[in-house]
């Protein structure tokens, strides 16, 4: 027990704790919450996993008074697992802060370069060792295998370079396009992932479990012989999403629905909600079937008050307890008062209850669409008030998605229009050759007067990570991805780009990745229906030469 093993976790405020939490608790061990500087003379083995941004991570840690009990642990020689900001602030500064890190290694964490990948790195990755002569005597440390495949979320990195690296402590290395970066260190009793072993399926629980059952000191080799960082060779995946969109159906139940072209009732005499299952079983089966990440999207909730959606949020709670891949959670998020008591919360807030049920991302529609057109009208000056702005400034910008529900408008010649128009191969209904993607607000209801090149780049500007493409023509069709609308997006930010609606086979994710460079592929109905298998299309990817997880 918790009690016996010792084994405490640092939750300082930043982000998602639960999941590791629940990782540990699932593995059959219990930990305690460290939640005074006295806990550290008792805890035995401590994680300390970190979301958020450097200089969040900096500033809560000294303002709950940590940073000294936390420097007397790790002098004290007792284990310590640092995870993904919880590695990086082990460091002496980051590019991203001006604040200084903990100086425990020697090395500043630098912004990954977006010249030729996008940034921030959301995904999957192999971790080769650095050491190619590490002592057979360190057999017991922990392992990481080069078949295991971690989850990576992050646009800052401690970059490998063998002449200037913090050797000392090096353990593994992971490259990302053009770079390569420390994806572990480990050095006597430190030891710590870039990575989310908390969000990377079974791979990453036995890592976890090593560090409670069986963590050993890492004596270092004598002449070590580095790896050269151009042999390190990139397992950078392709991710497939499950996505369930979510509302109350007719029987007031929040069941998991699909549309067409947005369209959730049956066209049937009933009219009713469809519904699809159970929120929590389905993202339990996806989690077992693959899902390298699954998305939940409360589609009504701009109706509603998502922190009175209480409903909502115990999905995400008792979600987390059966999957440990990342959860992306949107619908609602923004600054909202209710009408009925005037009670207020910011849009922090309401992401942040997000985060502490169990999302890794919280992804923004609507409220996106009109931080932009507040954006464009102040010529692109930021106020630092919308929703993307503030909580990317607390969770990083890894943590915000933002969803754009575009439709085509179709227009006989460019000139017809003030908006980003391409030449389109899918004519118009009067056989219009021209077309722009209208942004729209409220689930498609409501068309505005911006477009998909428009709202990317500013979104991007304000600091969102990752763009969730949909398309409302092509939603629910199986007749795959609008190509040209994905093409026109990717070519316009260095974000991520996830590719959303009209998937209906897996030819289908193999177009959008090799046609458009899309870094995910995301799919609802055929998964919902049991049309396409996770596994069955990760093993057509695999063989027509696009990296996954298998
Ligand atoms: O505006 O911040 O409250 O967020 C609302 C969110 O709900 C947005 O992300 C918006 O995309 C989503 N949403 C609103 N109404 C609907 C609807 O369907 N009536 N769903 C909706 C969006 C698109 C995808 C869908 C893919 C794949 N649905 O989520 O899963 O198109 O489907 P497919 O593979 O079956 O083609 P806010």
């Amino acid at each position: 027990d918790a009690d016996s093993q010792g084994l405490f976790l640092l939750d300082y405020g930043a982000g998602n704790v639960r999941s590791v939490y629940n990782a540990i608790e699932l593995l059959g061990y219990s930990v305690k919450i460290i939640s005074s500087p006295e806990d550290f003379h008792v805890a035995k083995k401590i994680i300390f996993p970190g979301v958020g941004s450097f200089s969040y991570a900096v500033d809560q840690l000294s303002k709950k008074n940590l940073i000294k009990p936390l420097l007397e642990y790790i002098a004290s020689g007792k284990p310590l697992m640092g995870i993904c900001v919880g590695m990086q602030v082990l460091f002496e500064s980051s590019e991203e802060s001006d604040k200084p890190g903990l100086g425990i290694f020697k090395g500043i964490v630098r912004k990954f370069s977006n010249i030729t990948k996008s940034v921030p790195l959301i995904g999957w990755n192999s971790c080769t060792r650095v050491v190619e002569n590490e002592l057979a005597s360190n057999n017991n440390i922990i392992p990481i295998s080069q078949d295991g495949r971690f989850y990576f979320v992050h646009s800052y990195a401690t970059l490998y370079d063998p002449s200037t690296a913090p050797l000392d402590a090096a353990y593994t290395t992971t490259r990302y396009g053009d770079q390569t970066f420390l994806s572990s260190i480990y050095a006597n009793n430190i030891f710590a992932t870039q990575f989310h072993p908390e969000k990377s399926g079974k791979d990453g629980l036995n890592l976890i479990k090593s560090f409670i059952t069986s963590f050993s000191p890492r004596t270092l080799t004598p002449n070590p012989i580095f790896i050269n960082p151009k042999d390190v060779s990139s397992s950078y995946s392709l991710r497939i999403i499950a996505c369930m969109d979510i509302r109350n159906n007719d029987e007031n139940e929040l069941v998991v629905t699909k549309g067409d072209q947005y369209d959730v009732r049956d066209t049937s005499d009933s009219n009713k909600v469809r519904n699809m299952g159970n929120p929590v079983q389905l993202a339990k089966r996806y989690f077992t079937e693959g899902a390298d990440e699954i998305t939940f999207l409360n589609i009504t909730s701009f109706r509603d008050i998502p922190l009175q959606d209480l409903p909502m949020l115990d999905i995400l709670r008792e979600a987390s307890k059966h999957v440990f891949v990342p959860m992306t959670i949107g619908g609602g998020i923004r600054s909202i008062t209710s009408e009925t008591t005037g009670e207020t919360w910011s849009a922090v807030e309401v992401a942040n209850a997000y985060f502490m049920s169990g999302a890794d991302k919280i992804s923004i529609g609507s409220d996106s669409v009109y931080a932009v057109e507040e954006y464009l009208k102040n010529s692109k000056c930021k106020s630092g008030l919308s929703s993307i702005e503030q909580i990317s400034e607390i969770y990083g910008s890894q943590a915000v998605v933002v969803s754009v529900d575009p439709k085509r408008a179709y227009v006989s010649s460019p000139s017809e229009s003030k908006h980003n128009v391409i030449k389109t191969n899918k004519k118009g209904p009067n056989g219009e050759e021209y077309c722009w993607f209208q942004c729209t607000v409220k689930g498609g209801r409501e068309a505005r007067d911006i477009d998909v090149v428009e709202l990317c780049t500013a979104v991007e500007d304000l600091g969102a990570g990752e763009i969730l493409l949909n398309s409302i023509d092509n939603d629910g069709c199986n007749s795959g991805y609008d190509i040209e609308l994905l093409k026109l997006v990717k070519s316009s930010v260095t974000i991520p780009v996830i590719a959303s609606s009209g998937a209906g086979n897996p030819s289908h994710f193999l177009e959008a990745s090799k046609d458009a460079g899309v870094d995910a592929v995301l799919a609802a109905g055929i998964f919902h229906r049991h049309e396409v298998e996770i596994k069955d299309a990760k093993s057509f990817l695999n063989e027509n030469g696009i990296s996954v997880r298998i």
